[in-house]
């Protein structure tokens, strides 16, 4: 008999999901096993998934096991092993009567889903379950979820995988090599555009990103201001946010969490902080990760930063401890 596993994914009616549930089931994202599907959204939404697992149904993908859609989020987290937390108030929607157009508001209503969302999932997730946010801000959220969950064996994490997945097609465009020929891809950071992107320390055939690119004016003026509003211009030009390729980054996450790291590679994602680096305490923070050969998710220690890469992550990291002041009341 295969193995199964539980998958919990909310905002499972929106753009995102449209791309991500498909590929959880179709037996490349957890190899052979069964997936089990627990598709979550808010009342007023939830309806419609019937229409989206009508199409599950008729894709006949061979890994999909026992498919459910609800609203009600604690009774979807029993025993689940991943939850992939994609739903969330985008900016701009009117909510209680009131346009959601400052930081402040969105971290405050998001913010609080990821307190009940946190609650259920300590109190019912499988011990060592595994958390995706990729709903925006998406390190708060998770630090806000990982506070309310209490249950230090499960990992929080927040996606930064997107970012690295952008940042290593542009260097693959500038050193004129393959995407596969550029690895280690360091996300530092916050998820927004205050992120830093390692440059410095990819590894592309064999050589350090740093011997590779000595152009800093190039550094400065293209590479990071393009890597750090790439979300902004998919969405003046598509007139809606990033989906197919955040979807891709969801499932690269899940792929690299589920699949040992090969010595000398790392992946990206942010994960609470824990001293490494001198990073500041108490903050989800973009770091290098790795997957052992007994599946744990461990922190890559090893990675030398030059002064220019400290500046920046310090920018980033101090945006990540603001946001966490605006959310105190969250983190009680
Ligand atoms: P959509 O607005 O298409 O879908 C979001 C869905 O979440 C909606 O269907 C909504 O009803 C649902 N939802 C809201 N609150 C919920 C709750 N409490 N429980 C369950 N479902 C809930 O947005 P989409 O384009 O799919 O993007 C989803 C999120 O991903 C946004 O916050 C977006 O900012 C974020 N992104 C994060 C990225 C990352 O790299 N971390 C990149 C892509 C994307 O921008």
């Amino acid at each position: 008999m295969k193995d199964r596993i539980k998958v919990v994914v909310t905002g499972a009616a929106g753009q995102i999901s449209y791309s991500l549930i498909p590929r959880l089931v179709d037996g490349h994202t957890f190899g052979d096993k069964i997936v089990d599907l627990e598709l979550v959204e808010i009342p007023q939404v939830v309806d419609k998934l019937q229409g989206l697992v009508m199409e599950l149904e008729d894709s006949n993908f061979p890994n999909m096991g026992n498919v459910n859609y609800t609203s009600d989020f604690d009774s979807a987290a029993k025993d689940a092993d991943w939850f992939l937390l994609v739903g969330s108030i985008p900016r701009g929607i009117v909510f209680n009567g009131k346009k959601i157009e400052e930081r402040a508001d969105l971290l405050q209503i998001n913010g609080g889903i990821f307190v009940g969302q946190g609650q259920a999932i300590g109190r019912y997730g499988k011990s060592d379950a595994k958390i995706l946010v990729v709903g925006n801000p998406a390190n708060t959220n998770a630090l806000i979820g990982r506070h309310a969950a209490s249950n230090d064996s499960q990992l929080w994490m927040a996606m930064t995988m997107l970012d690295s997945s952008r940042a290593r097609s542009v260097l693959s465009k500038k050193l004129n090599v393959e995407i596969g020929d550029i690895s280690k891809m360091i996300i530092w950071g916050n998820h927004s555009p205050t992120m830093y992107p390692d440059f410095e320390n990819i590894v592309s055939n064999g050589e350090l990103g740093k011997n590779l690119i000595d152009d800093m004016s190039w550094v400065n003026n293209e590479f990071l201001p393009i890597v750090q509003q790439r979300g902004k211009a998919v969405i003046d030009s598509r007139g809606a946010s990033s989906a197919t390729s955040a979807a891709k980054a969801a499932l690269d996450t899940v792929v690299a969490c589920e699949n040992p790291t090969r010595p000398g590679e790392c992946f990206s994602a942010a994960v609470i902080t824990d001293g490494s680096y001198d990073l500041p305490d108490g903050i989800i923070c973009g770091m290098p990760l790795m997957t052992t050969s007994d599946g744990n998710v461990e922190i890559v220690r090893d990675i030398v930063l030059s002064e220019f890469a400290k500046e920046k992550i310090k920018i980033s990291t101090n945006e990540l401890i603001e946001e966490r002041s605006a959310v105190e009341d969250l983190l009680k």
